[in-house]
């Protein structure tokens, strides 16, 4: 497969969407670990949040029921307090093969009060919540499959749970917005849209934790060694609180992107309750009010773009990152926005159409780097996520061209995890599960139901 990738390049002719087809199916299928799907064998072995649920949404194409599991052994994990958290591991996997691992959580000790599971260790921060997205797109690639497994009753209770957890507990601003605690949140680990909040917290010394990731993946494509003992700092100070929500947080920012999904989210989950016979009006509102407050809080009307905003002064951090372009896949985001995201997207900063998918990070900025996780590299997810928004805002021309640049990027790229915008050069690790799952999205049928 390997000298096939490198060597080719796909165009839109029905042999080479075949062979992409053929080799993404190859890479999701040998990621499955029999519950879940793994991110990757090597860098990530076990089960994470927001790739489990961009993993059913390719999934779907291939099983419909196995696109079900992954979503309901996630889940199975989530907190008595509603939070899904954002690792399942698998206690199979060595103790050493991924760090932060189960003995720093501790989340069947230090979690017992927040209600974390007694039969699973997870972590206990959390990741984006598209799962709802997923679920809904599950459900709607085979209805009569879906039905016959119970699926939407087994998960609906659940996703609600999870929306009130970010409602009731997450809203630390007090305006109706979630916060996230933590850069491994928003899933955009290293981005520059935290270094402000992140510079002030004291790191965690080097010489306790050993950093496994830099066994598998370039140390100039990963986050710094400082970046690293800050995150462990977060972490363990939010550990030692007992996952404390309430407790003090020396990072709390309100992201866009997280934010901008989650109002997505809730509009699937009330295609859900709707589905189920439960009332969807709590969700719906819930949604009209994240949508609004998104709109007033996190609009930087210089930069045209989603900003996220430190609530350690309540200031728009001054940043333009991709989960600042997210909320275009909004359902129902007004024009004027959508326009406007549009056109910063093509513009200077993410150059959208002549460059690689879309990059993570503002390309006119000093604190651009092209190869640097989330610091400038292109990823798939959120290419993906820019796709959808293109399409669903009518602009079907740059949508198309998108894609065609995702499945390219992927196949000559072997499924790496991220990519460098300017020259395509894949970065990080390769046969990353969500670029495959994209793909097999990408490639289905439009006319499937969406
Ligand atoms: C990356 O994050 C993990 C920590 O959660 C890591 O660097 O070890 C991010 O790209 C994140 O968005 C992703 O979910 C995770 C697994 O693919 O890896």
């Amino acid at each position: 497969m390997t000298s096939l990738l490198r060597s080719g390049d796909v165009t839109d002719t029905d042999h080479d969407h075949r062979a992409l087809r053929a080799a993404a199916t190859r890479v999701l299928l040998g990621n499955w670990n029999g519950r879940g799907t793994v991110p990757s064998r090597s860098l990530y072995p076990h089960q994470w949040s927001w790739d489990s649920a961009f993993v059913a949404i390719g999934l779907r194409h291939l099983s419909p029921r196995r696109a079900q599991q992954e979503l309901e052994w996630l889940l199975s994990a989530q907190w008595a307090d509603g939070r899904v958290p954002h690792i399942v591991f698998n206690p199979a996997v060595p103790a050493g093969a991924y760090f932060p691992s189960p003995d720093f959580w501790q989340s069947s000790s230090a979690g017992r009060h927040r209600g974390a599971p007694a039969h699973a260790e997870t972590s206990g921060i959390v990741q984006p919540p598209v799962h709802a997205i997923a679920a809904w797109l599950v459900h709607r690639a085979d209805p009569r499959e879906s039905a016959r497994r119970g699926f939407l009753p087994r998960v609906a209770a659940r996703l609600d749970a999870w929306h009130r957890y970010l409602a009731d507990h997450r809203d630390l601003g007090g305006r109706g917005l979630a916060a996230i605690l933590h850069p491994w949140e928003p899933g955009l680990d290293n981005s520059p849209c935290w270094d402000i909040p992140l510079g002030r917290v004291t790191p965690a010394a080097e010489d306790s934790y050993r950093r496994v990731d830099l066994d598998h993946s370039a140390a100039g494509d990963r986050p710094t060694d400082l970046d690293y003992a800050r995150y462990v700092r977060l972490a363990r100070d939010y550990r030692d609180s007992g996952y404390d929500d309430a407790a003090p947080h020396a990072f709390q920012v309100e992201d866009p992107g997280f934010n901008a999904l989650l109002v997505a989210a809730e509009q699937a989950l009330a295609e859900i309750l709707r589905a189920v016979g439960a009332d969807p009006a709590p969700a719906l509102r819930r949604a009209e009010r994240l949508a609004t407050v998104l709109t007033e809080r996190l609009w930087d009307d210089e930069r045209r773009i989603f900003a996220p905003r430190d609530l350690h002064d309540d200031r728009l951090l001054p940043v333009a990152g991709v989960n600042g372009l997210l909320p275009l896949a909004v359902p129902g985001l007004p024009r004027p926005f959508a326009d406007a995201l549009e056109s910063t997207a093509t513009g200077e900063r993410f150059q959208l159409g002549q460059v690689h998918m879309v990059p993570s990070y503002d390309l006119t900025s000093e604190q651009f780097d092209p190869n640097r996780y989330w610091r400038g590299p292109s990823w798939f997810n959120t290419a993906w996520l820019v796709h959808r928004g293109l399409h669903a805002s009518g602009s079907t021309d740059a949508a198309d061209e998108l894609r065609a640049g995702i499945l390219r990027d992927a196949w000559t790229s072997g499924f790496a995890e991220y990519v460098n915008p300017r020259t395509g050069a894949a970065r990080g690790i390769r046969d990353f599960s969500w670029t495959a799952a994209v793909v097999l999205d990408l490639l289905s049928d439009p006319r499937e139901e969406r």
